[in-house]
């Protein structure tokens, strides 16, 4: 059976979208969705799915992956067409990629480097670009992303001191330029500074495996860069989006911001809701450090928080930061941890142990797992409509997801190009049972069908009108008082 895009029935589902639930067929002409409703006619030559029993959701969108990122002396091993086809395989259709400008590259060369890298993609994306230096020459850079290339989010490091580190001087001009092009500024906020002293402090007292990692960085680490991004943020007056929010004290940031009117997003990652920092003192060197990624896992009282952020709305995404490097890659830092690679996969699971560990729990509705999954994250990077959604005209980017559909995770089985899962053995009831990207069947019956290079770039215009309700609190930033 063909299954490339042509007219598609899938019927008998349950659509979930973001805002409730309802007995649906969709119908699927070419790339968009056509119509939606109950007891559809069947086209003449249409492919049915019979989706009975099951739900029709929007395909998820990852607001955070690198896929074959040059980072600490090595390269991710997934690669823009493996990763993105084992993305549909977990019924993800969309990932938000990063471009990150080496030492002395422009942002704009960057770009079109990361560009050529992605042609080879099986299902869309788009990139944050991370500003990681400062000159006139950046500046013009981000107005031509911003303006030419549909680039409406720049991502800066706060950590990684020596490498791709933005201090607050590159901060202050990044995000007066962003508010100038109507862009959305996102950070990885851990005190650079403060990581680099500690990890100094740890490794000098002969602590130098991979439980080292994360006493070099502690919530308050993370608590006080969110925060001091947050009230950058605030005085220049530029919505906000925090990446990877792992503890308590960043997201007690991120709150206090929110419940102030301030427009600041935030971002949880999937393995930070269910792995914890015992992971560090694991015996077995590889294992431990597998799981060295940044920020670090925390114990489960962060966890706790972590889930009654995303149940109170104050953490609107889920994410994985997939950033694959293999056992052989790890061993860097088989006698210094702080020169393991960061990074963990994930990108396959994201939706499974969600479901399993979210929805199945009581914890979220179906409605909310679409939401933080993706119709979220379409909102927030000016997607909505075309993405993260089940609209007549919309890309037909859809799940068939199975609520029953039972599976041990294992690097065994993944096909995510690593040789090593977080979630190794974890049993997760909850997986997409087919899977489309613009129309053609991408994944079905636990069989990938993905295409190399099918996958396209994703254009986000800047100016949301999800962010124009920004309350500009510093007056001298809008002396003529107008709202924007
Ligand atoms: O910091 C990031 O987001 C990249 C470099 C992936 N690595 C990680 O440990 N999170
Ligand atoms: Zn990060
Ligand atoms: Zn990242």
């Amino acid at each position: 059976m063909s299954n490339l895009p042509g007219t598609t029935l899938i019927r008998g589902g349950t659509v979930v979208t973001a805002d409730g639930e309802s007995r649906a067929d969709v119908l699927v002409s070419g790339e968009t969705i056509a119509a939606i409703g109950a007891n559809l006619d069947v086209p003449a030559g249409a492919r049915v799915i019979d989706a009975g029993g099951a739900l029709v959701i929007p395909g998820g969108i990852d607001p955070h992956t690198h896929m074959e990122l040059p980072f600490m002396g090595t390269v991710a091993s997934e690669d823009f067409f493996t990763g993105t086809s084992a993305a549909a395989a977990g019924g993800t259709t969309l990932s938000l990629d990063f471009v990150i400008p080496g030492n002395t590259q422009r942002p704009l060369e960057a770009y079109k480097e990361w560009r050529g890298w992605a042609e080879k993609a099986a299902c869309d994306y788009s990139f944050h670009v991370a500003i990681t230096s400062w000159s006139d020459q950046v500046r013009d850079d981000m107005r031509t992303l911003a303006t030419e290339h549909g680039v409406n989010s720049f991502k800066h490091f706060m950590a990684y001191k020596n490498a791709i580190m933005a201090d607050d001087e590159i901060l202050i001009h990044s995000f007066r330029t962003a508010r100038e092009l109507g862009a959305l500024c996102t950070v990885h906020a851990e005190n650079g500074e403060l990581v680099f002293a500690l990890q100094q402090e740890i490794y000098d007292r002969g602590i130098t495996g991979p439980e080292g990692h994360p006493l070099s960085r502690p919530p308050e680490v993370e608590g006080e860069a969110a925060n001091r991004a947050i009230r950058i943020a605030e005085v220049l007056g530029v919505p906000l989006y925090v990446v990877h929010t792992s503890c308590e004290d960043a997201l007690q940031a991120v709150t206090r911001a929110r419940l102030e009117g301030q427009q600041v997003f935030a971002e949880v990652l999937i393995q930070h809701l269910v792995i914890d920092d015992s992971v560090y003192r694991h015996s077995d060197w590889d294992q431990a450090a597998g799981h060295v990624m940044s920020p670090p896992f925390r114990s489960k009282e962060h966890q706790a928080a972590l889930w009654r952020g995303l149940q109170a709305g104050m953490l609107q995404t889920t994410a994985t930061d997939h950033c694959c490097f293999g056992r052989e890659q790890k061993r860097a830092g088989l006698t210094d941890f702080r020169k393991i690679p960061n990074g963990t996969s994930g990108i396959e699971d994201r939706m499974a142990v969600l479901w399993h560990h979210g929805v199945r729990t009581g914890r979220l509705t179906p409605s909310e797992f679409v939401a933080v999954t993706s119709t979220n994250a379409a909102k927030i990077f000016n997607l909505h409509g075309r993405k993260g959604c089940i609209a007549v005209g919309a890309d037909a980017d859809l799940v068939v997801w199975d609520p029953n559909r039972t599976r041990t995770i294992s690097a065994k089985t993944h096909h995510q190009n690593i040789d090593f899962n977080i979630y190794e053995g974890m049993e997760v009831v909850g997986g997409p049972a087919v899977t489309l990207s613009r129309g053609m069947v991408v994944w079905e019956n636990g069989e990938l069908k993905t295409v190399r290079g099918r996958g396209r770039y994703i254009h986000r215009p800047c100016n949301a009108p999800f962010w124009q309700a920004q309350r500009i609190r510093n007056s001298n930033q809008n002396p003529t008082g107008v709202q924007r």
